[in-house]
This record gives C-alpha cells, sequence and structure tokens, in this order.
C-alpha cells in the first residue's frame, strides 16, 4: 500500500530522510502550503514568499527527479489549514498505509504530529534529519556530564569528528578559534561591496501577489525581493559569497556601518535552513579557499564555526532542553516589547536602521541582532515570550530551533547562564566602537543620564543597577560592578527615573504590532 512522505516548508531536500526512506514508484510525496504555519507568529512578507515559492519550487524538482507529488495550495478551497488536518485528508484520499516524516525543526510540529498519529491511530516513521553534522542524542551523549554547556568546547569535538579544518590531530594554523582577529570596525573610507541578489520569477512572483492579497498586515515589505528560492540559484549565492566576500568576512565580522546591512557576511542562512544549501558543502568550499591560499585562516575559521559550531550547537541546546527551556525568564523580565521594534519610530539612529534593514530584506546580520535589538530586549527586561515571537516573526531564516537558544539563552540570558556564563550587556559605547551609528545620532553614548543620554547607556547602567546582588560576585562582571558601586546614589536615583521614564515613553504608544493579538 501507498506511504506519504511528508516533505514541510523547511525540508526542501532531494537527500532529506523521509524521501530516501520511500519507494517512488508506489508512494507519494505530500507537500503542505497552510495557514497555520504563516500565522502562528506573523512572519515577515518575504519569509512567507521564500517558503512557498522554494516550496513550488521543489516540487517541480521532485516531479523531475520521478516522484510523484501531492501538492496542496494555499488557495485551495478545501484547504483546512493545518498539517493535522491535510495529513488527515491526503491519508483517506491515497487510502495510505502510513506516513514517512523527517524530524521536523520545531517542538510545536513534532507535538502535533505525535498527537495526530494518536489521535488517528495512524502508523509514522520518524527519520532522522541528516542534514546536520550531529545528531540530537550525540549532543545528549556529549552535554551529559557536563555542568556548563560551552559551545567552544562541543566546536573542538565537532572539528574533530568531522575533520574540517584539521592537520591531523591538530587545529590548522595552531589555533581552534581566531575571534580576537575577527573585531575590525568598517574603515570610514572603505567601499560597501554589492551582493548578489535574485529577482523574482514567474512562480516567485505569483506567490508574492498571493502574500500581498492574504497577508497585507504582515511585517515587512517585499519590493526588491531577491533571496533565492532554488538550489541552483542559493548555490550561484554560496559560491559568490565563497569568492568574493569569505576573504574579508572575520576582518568584518562585527562590524556595524548605517545603510549597509550585508558587508561581507554569508545571506546564506535561509538556505541552510530550508534544505536550498548542504553545510557539509559550505565548509568543504570555505576550507578549499584556505587550502588553495585564497582565503585567510581567521575568516575560513570564523565562517566554519559559525555553521559547525554554532548552528550545530544551537540546535543540541534546542532539543536537549526542550520544552522547558523556552519557559525560563532567569532575569524576571516583565515590560511589553517597546512599539518601534515594529515600526521603526525611534531617535536610536541605531535601531532605527536595523528596524528598517529588517523591514527591506527580512535580515539583519549577527552583531545587529545581538548588539543591537538583542541588547535592547535585555537591558530594557522585554517579556521572553514577546521578544522570542519578535525574532520569530521578522527574519526570514527564523525557525524555532535556532531563534530561541539564540535569543533566549544568547540575547537575555532568560537561561540564567546555560549557554552564555554573563549577559551580553553592552552600553552605547561597544556601539560607537564597532559602527558610525553614533555619528547620525541625536544622543551621545558617553552619557549615562541627562537630555543627551544614550538610552542604551543609560539602560546598561539601570540594568546592572536592577541586578546588582545577581551580578556583584560574578568573577567576569567584577570592574563593572565596581563602577557601579562607585557611582553617587543621586546619579543611580537619576539613572533609574530616566530608565522608568523611558520605558514608558517606549511602550505607550499604539503602533501597528502584527502579533498584538498573541499576547
Ligand atoms: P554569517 O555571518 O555569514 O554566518 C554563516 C552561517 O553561520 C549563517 O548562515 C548561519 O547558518 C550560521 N550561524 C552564524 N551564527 C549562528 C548562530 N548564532 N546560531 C546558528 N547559526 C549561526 N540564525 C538563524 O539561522 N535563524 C534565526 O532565527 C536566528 N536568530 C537569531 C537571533 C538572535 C538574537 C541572534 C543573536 C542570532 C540569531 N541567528 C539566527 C544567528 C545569526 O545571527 C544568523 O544565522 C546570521 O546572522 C545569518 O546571516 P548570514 O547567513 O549572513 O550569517
Ligand atoms: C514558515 C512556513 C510557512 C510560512 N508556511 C509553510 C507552509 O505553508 N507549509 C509548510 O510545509 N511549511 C511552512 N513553513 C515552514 C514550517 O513552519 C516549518 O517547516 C515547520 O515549522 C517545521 O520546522
Ligand atoms: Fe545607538 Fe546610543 Fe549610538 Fe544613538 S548614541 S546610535 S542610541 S548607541
Amino acid at each position: 500500500m501507498t506511504r506519504l512522505a511528508v516533505i514541510l516548508g523547511d525540508q526542501l531536500s532531494l537527500d532529506i530522510g523521509a524521501l530516501q526512506a520511500i519507494d517512488p514508484a508506489r508512494d507519494v510525496v505530500l507537500m503542505m502550503e497552510v495557514m497555520d504555519e504563516a500565522t502562528y507568529v506573523a512572519h515577515h512578507k518575504q519569509k512567507i514568499v521564500l517558503i512557498l515559492s522554494g516550496m513550488r519550487h521543489f516540487a517541480e524538482e521532485l516531479r523531475a527527479a520521478g516522484y510523484t507529488v501531492d501538492y496542496v495550495r494555499l488557495d485551495d478551497a478545501a484547504n483546512s489549514g493545518s498539517f493535522s488536518g491535510e495529513i488527515e485528508r491526503a491519508v483517506k484520499r491515497h487510502r495510505a498505509a502510513g506516513i514517512v516524516v523527517t524530524h521536523p525543526g520545531e517542538h510545536r510540529v513534532l507535538a502535533d504530529l505525535h498527537a495526530l498519529a494518536s489521535e488517528m491511530d495512524l502508523s509514522v516513521e520518524w527519520v532522522e534529519d541528516t542534514r546536520f553534522f550531529s545528531t540530537p542524542s550525540q549532543f545528549a551523549a556529549w552535554a551529559a556530564p557536563r555542568r556548563e554547556l560551552r559551545m567552544e568546547f562541543f566546536y573542538r569535538q565537532m572539528r574533530a569528528a568531522t575533520g574540517l579544518l584539521m592537520d591531523g590531530a591538530k587545529p590548522a594554523g595552531g589555533q581552534w578559534n581566531f575571534d580576537a582577529a575577527n573585531r575590525k570596525a568598517w574603515p570610514r573610507h572603505r567601499a560597501v561591496p554589492e551582493r548578489r541578489r535574485f529577482p523574482p520569477d514567474a512562480i516567485t512572483q505569483s506567490v508574492i501577489d498571493l502574500v500581498e492579497r492574504r497577508f497585507p498586515h504582515h511585517f515587512g515589505t517585499l519590493d526588491g525581493f531577491g533571496w533565492a528560492v532554488t538550489h541552483a540559484d542559493a548555490e550561484r549565492a554560496l559560491e559568490d559569497f565563497i569568492a568574493h566576500h569569505l576573504p574579508c568576512f572575520g576582518d568584518y565580522q562585527d562590524a556595524m556601518r548605517a545603510g549597509a546591512p550585508f558587508l561581507h557576511h554569508g545571506l546564506i542562512s535561509p538556505y541552510l535552513n530550508i534544505g536550498l544549501l548542504d553545510p557539509r558543502r559550505a565548509c568543504a568550499l570555505a576550507e578549499r579557499a584556505y587550502r588553495q591560499g585564497v582565503a585567510p585562516i581567521n575568516a575560513v575559521e570564523g565562517f566554519i564555526r559559525q555553521i559547525l559550531g554554532w548552528r550545530e550547537y544551537v540546535r543540541g541546546v534546542y532539543w536537549h532542553l526542550m520544552p522547558g527551556y523556552a519557559e525560563g525568564n532567569a532575569l524576571g523580565a516583565d515590560q511589553k516589547l517597546p512599539a518601534f521594534y515594529w515600526d521603526g519610530e525611534t531617535d536610536m539612529a541605531c535601531v532605527r536602521d536595523v528596524i528598517g534593514t529588517i523591514r527591506r530584506h527580512g535580515y539583519a546580520h549577527h552583531i545587529q541582532r545581538l548588539m543591537v535589538t538583542g541588547n535592547l530586549a535585555l537591558l530594557w527586561g522585554v517579556r521572553p515570550a514577546e521578544i522570542e515571537a519578535w525574532y520569530l516573526a521578522v527574519f526570514v531564516d527564523a525557525f524555532d530551533w535556532v531563534e530561541l537558544p539564540n535569543t533566549h539563552g544568547m540575547a537575555i540570558h532568560a537561561d540564567g547562564g546555560v549557554m552564555a556564563s554573563k549577559p551580553y550587556a553592552a552600553s552605547g559605547a561597544y556601539i560607537d566602537r564597532m559602527s558610525n551609528y553614533c555619528r547620525g545620532c541625536r544622543y551621545d553614548p558617553s552619557q549615562r543620564h541627562g537630555k543627551d543620554a544614550c538610552p542604551m547607556t543609560l539602560l546598561y547602567w539601570d540594568f546592572l543597577d536592577r541586578h546588582e546582588t545577581r551580578f556583584a560576585a560574578h568573577p567576569r562582571m567584577k570592574l563593572v560592578m565596581d563602577a557601579l558601586a562607585r557611582l553617587p546614589s543621586d546619579v543611580r536615583q537619576a539613572i533609574r527615573a530616566e530608565a522608568a521614564a523611558l520605558r514608558r515613553a517606549g511602550t505607550d504608544r499604539s503602533a501597528g504590532d502584527p502579533s498584538a493579538a498573541l499576547f
């Protein structure tokens, strides 16, 4: 009897486990465009276009490869709107003996599919997602004896296990990590490189029309949509990055520049996350560039660490600690998300630029996510669930397994130190050092309080003040906690009062918040 291979919108790879487990001559591939997935958070319009157009192109590729594909479109009259509803209908339609599912990337979807299987008494074959270098059970084995789950040690083990960037048993270049060389600011007169983008074809254009029609109030613009939606274009994007940007990737990895969102970053996370690019291929091409002398070790090691280290590590943390992980709120953050996270209307030049970039591209690079929007949410004390839903909604590459640990653990320290031993809290001085934002801002990054005080700096000192008891004895925070203790009490009072006023001003405005209904 027929079996259905379920292919979800972030599983668009010919090598995906479920396809390997079926007989193309007898079985059917099921792909479903459903309302629930577009609206469980109000995703950026470009994210919905990326996924639906990617799915439609992949269905064509599957048919060309000899698979029978049952493809449910969003506008199909009988579409039930959910994965469960569509699987139930398809099982009946094909009188299927069961389904084959590659382990989904989100706990939410896994739980729904388990519930459906038991309600329908449906036979499900679960298949490992082999697009990663490691499995959740390998991570669990690594984590089990450890009190602290530090990425660096996991990463070294991954380097040794894969042989990537290794000279025998030693790390290439003589060091595991070249991060110290990767903190240059963007030089004032350095030209900003052009980046390759991919104009929409007819399929993408029809999805753009659909998304404008069905999701007009979602965040973001579709003007200038330029993401690749096929394997061939994603490969071109990767090759373009390796040839023209990898050599400088390390040097400017942490740099930020107003109006220049991409610099020398990879711009490949959406493709890796939905199956259009293979992380093994990305790492192999990067290593080849190093071995051929085309790219320096600090760039190549930095890039490989992001994929082999961070990306694998956050996925490991997610599956190791979910579902409980999302519930933590170690710093007792209880504030509403400020309205300017949605409309960008703020005098803070750094925040305005980053929100504008996200609106235009569904993208911001790592330091913008961590040290601008993430740092501000940490200092402001935004409730974890609200800031996490925001990150999940506004980035084209956002999926719970990668977004949640990065936000909950790295950016807002809501896990109390599982991922990072201390919070990534910074004042305006850090942003001033790593960008040209402050030169175009009405605030002064060096002022802690008063009418010109930079909100990042004001909130930074307020954050230290609010959490003094927790961090007073933290060895890596001693210098700043000592500096806090030296502040006169009237200055501390002024900081508290001004920070409270700033929070009221940021949240009282009622801005267009497409996710407001969620809270
Ligand atoms: P590059 O800087 O060129 O890096 C190369 C690749 O390394 C990326 O494509 C990505 O696949 C991987 N990578 C780098 N850093 C990380 C990381 N910390 N975790 C996992 N993979 C990483 N990444 C997502 O893919 N989806 C998310 O939803 C997401 N949410 C984030 C939320 C916060 C608060 C923070 C601080 C980071 C988040 N990241 C997320 C990680 C990182 O910011 C993006 O992967 C990166 O900016 C993507 O752009 P790029 O392809 O140009 O990356
Ligand atoms: C993000 C997304 C959207 C917007 N739409 C769909 C869809 O219609 N059909 C689909 O299969 N997947 C979609 N996705 C991606 C899913 O949310 C993702 O595959 C699951 O969260 C599992 O990780
Ligand atoms: Fe951002 Fe403060 Fe610099 Fe303005 S002064 S750009 S708010 S860090």
